[in-house]
């Protein structure tokens, strides 16, 4: 064994510099994608028309703290989810909510959603989403 390392040195060091190099760059690679990876909040974000919100800031900031409150925590409350989702009049609506909710815990508002909701409850919310070209 010893005699292997001595003769083979060259090959050890610069075959373990290699095994280094591409363990970095993998797990560098994964870390980039995680930083830029854009989520739905940053996509609301970007598609979001201004000129096409039905109501002023104040209401999308009361109801993403309305729709997080109904969602966090133990079970849920769909009606109070409901009756948000049930005044967005345009795709911008959504957007905004969306866009202003973020990421809490590390989720989306859709993700929040259909993670709280059951696919009947998730209909619901569709069939006011989906007429405006969005959905959960
Ligand atoms: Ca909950």
């Amino acid at each position: 064994m010893k005699e292997f390392v001595a003769k083979n040195k060259e090959l050890i060091v610069y075959g373990g510099i290699a095994v280094v190099f591409i363990v970095v760059l993998i797990f560098g690679i994964k870390l980039l994608k995680k930083i830029f990876k854009k989520d739905a909040s940053d996509i609301a974000a970007a598609e979001l028309n201004n000129r096409n919100l039905t109501y002023n800031n104040s209401w999308y900031a009361t109801s993403v703290d309305s729709l997080y409150a109904a969602m966090k925590g133990p079970g849920t409350d769909e009606e109070a989810i409901y009756r948000i989702i049930d005044q967005i009049r345009t795709i911008d609506d959504w957007l905004k909510l969306v866009a202003l909710f973020g990421k809490k815990d590390n989720e989306t508002l859709p993700q929040w959603l259909t993670s709280e909701l059951g696919s009947s409850e998730c209909a619901k919310v569709n069939a006011v989403l989906n007429p405006l070209g969005a959905g959960i």
